[in-house]
């Protein structure tokens, strides 16, 4: 264990609402080259009765003056540690004046005030407002901010915060000065300052109720020709949330300033988002179409922020999901509205089910509600964040559209100004529709991910079908029994031509055209379905209606029969995926034991019926399609994980395909081309997609001729997508291409950072033999930058995370890799580093000498000097040594 350090436990079940208030805030910020001055005025109310020392949370300051009401205070006043300042005798109301120094060059957490690039910039939620000065810096002490900025006219031309601009000018030195007011109470965490030379691009929008707001995006001044898909899909989310949930924006700007060093993807404070330049920059060239999905979808969730986390806020970081789970809801069906197709969806279950099913499986496992944390960053999690947003998700589908917006309008309208729980928002729904959802709770109470298991009977006599449901729960690490959840199961009955049913429960009048959605809330129940002339196929978990794990019999051709027919279709990608699965871990199985390696028929004749009708279904579906399940997801199936059989197993099967589809994927690849200039919407990507899919197969058959073809496509390309395709494909090989297009490409865009992550990741996830060497060479050159997150996520969270086979040599080459670039990151930046740690939480799930390897690294890293709490938690967590 790191020296003399044990982390302090605070739990949900300790909270408290806070003696004292702070009503009005007065920001000075002096900004200089070697530490920053900060001056804070505070207006802070004592709540009646309380006896209490005021206890203000600090880290890494240095202070310089105390005053309270005017008169300055001696070190005799008050106490103060590395994690605050307390002072014993204080009146019931009075103005606290405190002067502290900063140094924001220095600081490479990136949380508080810190330098990218030459800029200023703030990051606190969730607790950086306490390095930039003494403060209340819990979510619910809200007040309203004035915000003074003093800095170099050259050197910061921009000075910007939250709010409006109340006052601008000159002052001497070459100084200048801006005053910014915001007037919404907001908590400390949606603080922001931004400072520097930045362009920017401006816009309009008009609200609903005629308001007009000026939209501004800065950038650095060379990116200013990237940022008008970012400013599109800002005014695409104002809409959206305007017609949808009836929210319309509140202050007369709204800025977003992109930076290069972030440690997530963006940052919702009031009125100034900043975001990671990474989900703003973009144009044909250097973005893929992925690239400007994420841009729409991160600008629509820090937008949707304003209402759903900004107006109404989180009474405690306990309650982080009452914020995240509901914004990703409402971004997942922003998103979905401007795609139109039901890929979002399937990217959305695939994300939770490979990272959410895990983690709810794991040493960190904890309710969307958690019950105790030690570090807050380590809590903004796939649970608290996706497992969050089905949790919404799934109250939507019990109320439906329009119960679901009566009950958000009076959620918005009942807690318009206040910090809140998850149960609020609950109750806003139930008040709202007269119903009852207290079983319903358990979802943010409850760790762990449910299984059902279903079975089905068909009483040709009786005509009915009846399908008999049992839900349990597995333990996780501090709940070891669960009682049964309310879920919705949607579900469809197929006849033999594939159309849905029409839908009678045995005692109920109306009979339901199609998709029905039960509810289930005992541990076991039937529900028979009544006039049913012949036994159905049934296609369960519709539009995957719940976070559960479904468990039902169904043979190959029934399988087939649903990824031809089904209406739903995010059930049809299901079937096939579920084909896919079978396959690929039974050639594992064959794999480890020495077998000769075969697949069946029945799913590539599957597949090429799709192909055949390419042009006429529906495109990005087919390439969903041909994705094949990941090796995460499928290590998930397996009782020992066993990486290198895998990645045999699943790239058996993907040559397979190669060899026996050929024509079709070059057929389609061919009839695909376009001479048209890049375009981003849903018919081109979708084009784009498959036909780059298509490219994919064809390199498995490792053919001079392919190479050659893949190479031309990436020389040629208008566009990043099509160019980093190939780049990808060809970096996988051995070919005498490969060298060349990864120096092409390097001298092309090595003055564009976000590029070179490209060319960084693209390396790290290539499955060649040497790639771990590549990796460690790489860590050595110049766009490597281990201050950077960026850069650290393209080459070593890409090469730990999601390169299984050569990560988890069996050398354990990768993990003492990975240990050491702990070791070394925790000092500089500890959430970058925690979440390196938690690649290695999954040791136990893998076979005895890769355990003993792994969890050698964990004990390494455990007894490290001066462990960040971050680390700190994560890894003896993963260890369970508290
Ligand atoms: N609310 C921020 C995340 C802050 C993470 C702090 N460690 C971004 C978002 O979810 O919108
Ligand atoms: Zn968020």
């Amino acid at each position: 264990m790191s020296e003399g350090k044990i982390n302090k436990t605070v739990y949900l079940k300790d909270y408290c609402p806070p003696d004292y208030q702070i009503k009005t805030v007065h920001l000075s910020f002096y900004l200089g080259e070697e530490h920053t001055r900060v001056y804070s005025k505070l207006s802070i109310t004592r709540s009646l009765g309380k006896k209490t020392p005021l206890i203000l949370h600090g880290e890494a300051l240095k202070l310089l003056s105390i005053q309270l009401n005017g008169q300055l205070l001696t070190e005799s006043a008050y106490q103060i540690n590395s994690e605050s300042l307390t002072l014993h005798q204080v009146p019931d109301y009075f103005i606290l004046e405190i002067e502290t120094k900063i140094y924001p060059q220095k600081n490479t957490t990136l949380s508080g005030l810190y330098v990218s690039e030459g800029n200023f910039c703030t990051q606190c939620e969730a607790e950086g407002f306490r390095r930039i000065t003494y403060f209340l810096d819990c979510p619910d002490v809200m007040a309203t901010y004035t915000t003074t900025i003093i800095g170099n006219k050259e050197k910061y031309p921009v000075l910007l915060s939250n709010g409006n601009l109340i006052d601008q000018g000159d002052k001497e030195n070459g100084e200048h000065f801006a005053i910014w007011q915001d007037p919404f109470p907001k908590p400390s965490y949606l603080f922001a300052l931004v400072a520097g030379k930045l362009s920017s691009i401006q816009d309009k929008f008009i609200t609903l109720s005629r308001r007009e707001v000026n939209l501004s995006i800065y950038v650095q001044p060379h990116n200013i020709e990237k940022c008008t898909y970012a400013m599109a899909s800002l005014k695409r989310s104002m809409a959206w949330d305007e017609q949808v949930y009836g929210r319309e924006y509140d202050l007369d700007n709204y800025m977003i300033v992109a930076v290069d060093d972030f440690n997530m993807g963006a940052m919702e404070n009031k009125g100034l988002n900043i975001f990671n330049s990474k989900f703003v920059l973009a144009n044909p060239e250097t973005a893929t179409d992925t690239d400007y999905q994420y841009i729409e979808g991160v600008i629509g969730h820090e937008y949707f922020h304003n209402w759903s986390g900004n107006r109404v806020t989180c009474r405690d970081w306990f309650q982080l999901s009452l914020k995240e789970g509901f914004t990703v809801f409402r971004d997942q069906q922003f998103s979905a509205s401007q795609s139109g197709s039901v890929v979002k969806r399937i990217e959305d279950v695939n994300r939770l089910r490979t990272y959410q099913f895990r983690e709810d499986a794991g040493p960190m496992a904890h309710p969307v509600r958690p019950e105790s944390y030690e570090e807050i960053n380590n809590f903004y999690t796939v649970t608290i964040y996706e497992k969050g947003a089905e949790v919404v998700r799934m109250l939507h589908t019990l109320l439906g559209e329009t119960g679901f917006r009566k009950g958000t309008d009076l959620y918005f309208e009942r807690h318009n100004g206040q910090a809140v729980t998850t149960d609020d928002f609950v109750k806003a729904l139930e008040d709202a529709n007269q119903v009852d959802f207290s079983q319903f709770r358990l979802w943010y109470s409850q760790a762990g991910t449910p299984e059902l298991h279903v079975q089905s009977s068909y009483d040709a006599d009786q005509q009915t079908y009846s399908l008999k449901i049992k839900q349990a729960c597995p333990p996780t690490p501090d709940q070891p029994y669960k009682k049964p959840f309310h879920l919705p199961l949607t579900i469809g009955l197929l006849d033999s031509q594939g159309k849905d049913i029409p839908l009678q429960l045995v005692g109920e009048n109306n009979r339901i055209k199609g998709t029905q959605t039960l509810e289930i809330k005992n541990q076991e129940e039937t529900f028979t379905f009544e006039n049913i002339s012949m036994s159905p196929t049934p296609s369960l978990l519709r539009g995957f209606s719940a976070p559960v794990k479904l468990h039902f019999e169904l043979s190959d051709k029934e399988r087939c029969f649903l990824l031809a027919y089904d209406n739903d279709s995010f059930n049809r990608w299901e079937a096939g995926q579920q084909l896919a699965v079978k396959i690929i871990l039974s050639l594992t199985k064959d794999y480890q034991e020495g077998n000769l390696l075969k697949v069946s028929s029945i799913f590539i004749e599957a597949i090429a019926k799709f192909l055949e009708n390419y042009k006429t279904d529906n495109q990005s579906f087919i390439a969903q399609l041909l994705i094949l399940p990941s090796e995460h997801y499928l290590s998930e199936f397996m009782e020992v994980i066993d990486p290198e059989a895998l990645y045999q197993a699943r790239t058996f099967l993907r040559k397979t395909l190669a060899h026996s589809l050929k024509d079709y994927f070059n057929t389609i690849y061919h009839q695909l081309t376009s001479e048209k200039p890049y375009s981003f919407n849903p018919q081109e990507v979708a084009r784009r997609t498959l036909r780059n899919i298509c490219l994919g197969y064809l390199m498995m058959l490792d053919e001079t001729e392919i190479h050659q073809r893949c190479f031309h496509q990436f020389k040629t390309a208008d566009n990043m997508t099509d160019s980093i395709a190939a780049l990808s494909y060809l970096a996988d090989t051995k070919s005498t291409e490969r060298e060349s297009a990864l120096s092409i490409f390097y001298e092309r865009w090595k003055q564009d950072s976000l590029v070179m992550d490209k060319w960084l990741s693209i390396q790290a996830s290539a499955k060649r033999d040497d790639t771990f060497e590549i990796v460690e060479q790489l860590s050595g050159h110049s766009a490597f930058k281990l201050t950077n997150p960026n850069k650290v996520r393209a080459l070593i969270g890409t090469f730990c995370q999601n390169n299984l086979v050569n990560f988890h040599h069996p050398s354990g080459n990768g993990y003492k890799f990975l240990g050491e670039y702990i070791c070394k990151l925790d000092p500089l930046n500890p959430q970058i580093a925690a979440r390196l740690v938690s690649i290695f939480s999954f040791w136990k799930r893998y076979d005895p000498k890769r355990q003993t390897l792994m969890k050698d690294q964990l004990e390494q890293i455990s007894r490290s000097p001066n462990l960040s709490k971050d680390v700190q938690e994560i890894t003896l967590k993963s260890l369970k040594m508290n």
